[in-house]
């Protein structure tokens, strides 16, 4: 089984070393957050086959079928004060993008704050949950959802024009623990260099160098104002920077992005 192969290449690891699997589970992210809450560990994945109940940020909904695409959350324990989380959330942005094109040889962008686009369309989700006690995280759930082997033809209606898959992408079925290994790879790595480093410059460019809208015209939403402008990339602190008419810029450390074609 799939798990198992996964499993075996992360023994020695970090993210991945235990793996807890179900074949059916109402959100990987609620069951992450129950077992941090009971003192799970760092580095505890729980993967699902199919969620009844998936999540996506703010209420939203997670779509996606029993058996083809991939469903993880991770546990992190990061020993640093609550104001970095949106930092580690950039991070694993970094981390899932490099790990698609890796995985799968497409051009693999990031649509801030927590998308992944392939050609245009969202292929992956991150949902950060975090708890913090005073000035210390206790844990950060990160929860990632892939559209793995979804056929272009069994993506949803309603969900049609921005979805895609690696699968619709490449045009060949690609191996889940493969995936969810360059995944859980890459995040190891980053998080390693987060953890030493902090937001550096190298992990700021190379956001830039992968963000999808960078330099694009955009309406950015942040509890329910609108601002509008071109998105001049992430600054120092992490924070995006959007650039009106007026020239006046603005940072922005949360929200929803959407781009005027
Ligand atoms: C996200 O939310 O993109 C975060 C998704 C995280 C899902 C993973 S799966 C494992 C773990 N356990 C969970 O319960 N959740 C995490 P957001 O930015 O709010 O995007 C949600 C929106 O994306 C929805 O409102 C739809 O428009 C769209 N959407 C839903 N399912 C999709 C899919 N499979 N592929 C692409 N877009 C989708």
């Amino acid at each position: 089984m799939w798990v198992e192969e996964l499993r075996s290449a992360r023994q020695r690891k970090l993210i991945g070393k235990e793996i807890l699997f179900f074949p059916e589970v109402d959100s990987t992210n609620r069951q992450a957050y129950d077992r941090a809450l009971g003192g799970a560990r760092e580095g505890l994945v729980l993967l699902a086959e199919g969620q009844s109940r998936g999540k996506g940020r703010l209420g939203r909904v997670w779509e996606s079928p029993p058996g083809v695409n991939l469903h993880a959350s991770i546990i992190l324990r990061p020993p640093v004060s609550p104001a970095v989380a949106p930092q580690i959330m950039l991070l694993a942005g970094v981390a899932g993008a490099n790990a698609l094109a890796r995985a799968s040889g497409l051009d693999s962008r990031i649509k801030w704050p927590n998308d992944i686009y392939i050609h245009g369309k969202k292929v992956a989700g991150i949902l950060s949950e975090i708890k913090a006690e005073g000035p210390r995280i206790q844990f950060i759930i990160l929860g990632v959802g892939v559209n793995v082997n979804w056929r272009k033809e069994e993506i949803p209606a309603d969900l049609q024009e921005m979805a895609t898959s690696l699968r619709a992408e490449a045009g060949r079925e690609f191996s889940r623990a493969l995936v969810a290994g360059e995944i859980f790879e890459e995040l190891e790595r980053e998080y390693a260099l987060f953890l030493q480093e902090g937001f550096s410059p190298r992990l700021r460019e190379e956001w830039n160098r992968l963000s999808w809208i960078n330099r694009k015209w955009a309406t950015i939403t942040m509890m329910e104002r609108k601002f509008e402008g071109q998105v001049q990339g992430l600054d120092a602190d992490g924070a995006l920077l959007l650039m009106d008419r007026e020239g006046n810029t603005q940072r922005f450390i949360a929200g929803d992005v959407s781009l005027r074609i």
